[in-house]
C-alpha cells in the first residue's frame, strides 16, 4: 500500500516589527487549526516565523539584537504551538533565530526545526548557505546582513524518519543550491521541507527582479524532479517593513510538478495528499542513482578547496 500523507504549507504574510512574539505564534495557531482542520499531517511555516527579517536592518544594540533570538526551544512564547500540535496530533517544522550559549560565548545560528506529533524535537537544521553580506553596505535600499548575524551550520542535510517518512530540512538560499537536494537524496531523504523570506528587489542584479517567481519555482522544481523529492517550499511574503517579499509558496511532487501553491501573499494555507511512494518514480527509473550515477567523474562537486 502507498504511503499517503496529508502535507500543508502554512504560508505566513508578513511580520512588522512591531508585532509580539504572542501575536505571531497566534496566526501560527489559527494557520494550524486551519491546517488540522483540512487532515493535515504535517505543518509547514517559513524562515524566520517569528520575527521580522530583521537582517535588512544593521543593527548595534546587543540588548536589541538578542531580542531577536530564541535560546530556547520551545520557550515561554513558543510553547503554545507545541502544545497545541500534540493535542492535535500533528508534526510542523518552523525556522527560526538561534542563540546557543557556550561556556565560552554564544553562537548565532538561522535554524529550522522538524517537531514530530508528540511535539518532540526531530531534527534541527541549521542554514549552510548563509547569503547575504557581513558589513553595512550604505548604497544598498535595504541589507541582507545575514553573514553578519549567523554563523554557518555546521551540521550536513541529515534526515529524519516520522510519519513513517524520511525528512530533510533546508532554509531559503539553500533552495538555489542543487547540491542541498542530491545531498538529501543521497541521505535517503523523501521529503524536503523548505522555508523563505526572499525579496522581491535583488540589490546587487536589480535586473534580475523580475525573475524571483521565476528562480523560485525553477530551483525548487528541478531539485524535485533531478532528485526524486517531494519539496515543500514556503513563504514569509508580502510588504513587511516597507520590503516586498515573495510569496508562491507551493508543494512539489517528486515528478517536478506543482500540486498546490498559494494564491496571496498573506497568511494562508495550501495543501496536498502526498503519496511518498512516487520519489521511487523517479529514483528507480531516470534518476537511479546507484545505476545511472557516475561519482568518479564528479571530482569536482565535492571538492573543499
Ligand atoms: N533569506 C534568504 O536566504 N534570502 C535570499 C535572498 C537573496 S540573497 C541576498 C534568497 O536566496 O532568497
Amino acid at each position: 500500500m502507498n504511503r499517503e500523507l496529508v502535507i500543508a504549507a502554512a504560508q505566513m504574510g508578513p511580520n512588522q516589527r512591531s508585532d509580539s512574539r504572542t501575536q505571531i505564534v497566534q496566526r501560527m495557531l489559527d494557520l494550524m487549526e486551519k491546517a488540522a482542520r483540512c487532515g493535515a499531517e504535517m505543518i509547514v511555516y517559513p524562515e524566520l516565523a517569528l520575527t521580522t527579517f530583521f537582517p535588512r536592518w544593521y543593527l548595534k544594540d546587543a540588548a536589541e539584537i538578542d531580542s531577536f533570538f530564541e535560546t530556547e526551544m520551545p520557550g515561554p512564547e513558543t510553547q503554545p504551538l507545541f502544545t497545541r500540535a500534540r493535542q492535535l496530533g500533528v508534526a510542523f517544522s518552523f525556522g527560526f533565530a538561534e542563540k546557543v550559549e557556550h561556556l565560552g560565548g554564544s553562537e548565532r545560528f538561522n535554524t529550522s526545526i522538524l517537531v514530530d506529533k508528540d511535539s518532540n524535537i526531530a531534527l534541527r537544521y541549521r542554514k549552510i548557505h548563509v547569503p547575504g553580506h557581513s558589513q553595512y553596505e550604505s548604497w544598498r535600499p535595504f541589507q541582507h546582513l545575514e553573514k553578519f548575524y549567523f554563523k554557518p551550520g555546521k551540521d550536513y542535510f541529515s534526515t529524519a524518519r516520522i510519519l513513517n517518512t524520511e525528512f530533510s530540512l533546508a532554509i531559503c538560499n539553500d533552495r538555489r543550491w542543487p547540491e542541498t537536494y542530491r545531498e538529501m537524496a543521497l541521505r535517503g531523504a523523501e521529503v524536503a521541507l523548505i522555508g523563505y523570506n526572499t525579496p522581491m528587489h535583488y540589490a546587487p542584479m536589480p535586473s534580475h527582479d523580475h525573475l524571483q517567481s521565476f528562480h523560485n519555482h525553477l530551483c525548487m522544481q528541478a531539485g524535485a524532479y533531478q532528485n526524486g523529492l517531494w519539496v515543500v517550499g514556503v513563504a514569509k511574503a508580502g510588504l513587511e517593513e516597507g520590503c516586498q517579499l515573495l510569496g508562491q509558496t507551493c508543494i512539489i511532487a517528486p515528478t517536478g510538478e506543482i500540486v498546490a501553491q498559494a494564491s496571496s501573499t498573506g497568511d494562508e494555507v495550501i495543501l496536498a495528499l502526498c503519496n511518498i511512494d512516487r520519489v521511487k518514480e523517479i529514483r528507480e527509473n531516470v534518476f537511479n542513482f546507484e545505476h545511472h550515477r557516475r561519482p568518479e567523474m564528479y571530482p569536482m562537486i565535492s571538492a573543499t578547496h
